[in-house]
């Protein structure tokens, strides 16, 4: 009798780790590829890949929008770009920003290998440091 419950809450187990799991993993791919928006003392930021599919191994280039509050844009004094997989122990990788309009700015990037990544930027606005993480998929 003990035995059967014991198989019932196995079984149970199993099915919500699955469903779980399904769930993280839907929920991963229906924000890949959607920008990411920041909100902070004042500031709004925008980070996003320029193109999909991001493919290993290739340069693509991170768009970043700096507002303020108004909507206007916003010059930083200094932007540092870093990738990384949040899962492996690949590496970091750092890379410049440069300016290409008023408060907008473009990072080449070479995600090196196929899977879920991370880029950090961090952005120096007079004394204030925003950090924003934008998460991507390299397809295979
Ligand atoms: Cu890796």
């Amino acid at each position: 009798m003990l035995m059967k419950y014991a198989w019932y809450l196995l079984i149970g187990v199993s099915i919500l780790t699955v469903i779980a799991l399904t769930a993280h993993f839907v929920k991963s791919d229906e924000n890949m590829g959607q920008p990411t928006t920041f909100r902070s003392s004042g500031y709004e930021v925008h980070l996003q890949m320029n193109e999909a599919p991001v493919k290993p191994m290739t340069n693509h280039d991170l768009i970043i929008s700096i507002q303020d509050d108004l909507g206007l844009p916003v010059d930083a004094a200094e932007i540092s770009i870093s990738l990384r997989m949040p899962d492996m122990f690949c590496g970091t990788f750092n890379f410049t920003a440069e300016q290409t309009s008023p408060g907008m700015y473009k990072s080449t990037v070479k995600p090196v290998m196929p899977g879920i990544w991370d880029v950090e930027a961090s952005i120096r606005i007079g004394s204030k440091l925003l950090d924003v993480t934008h998460t991507f998929r390299t397809a295979p």
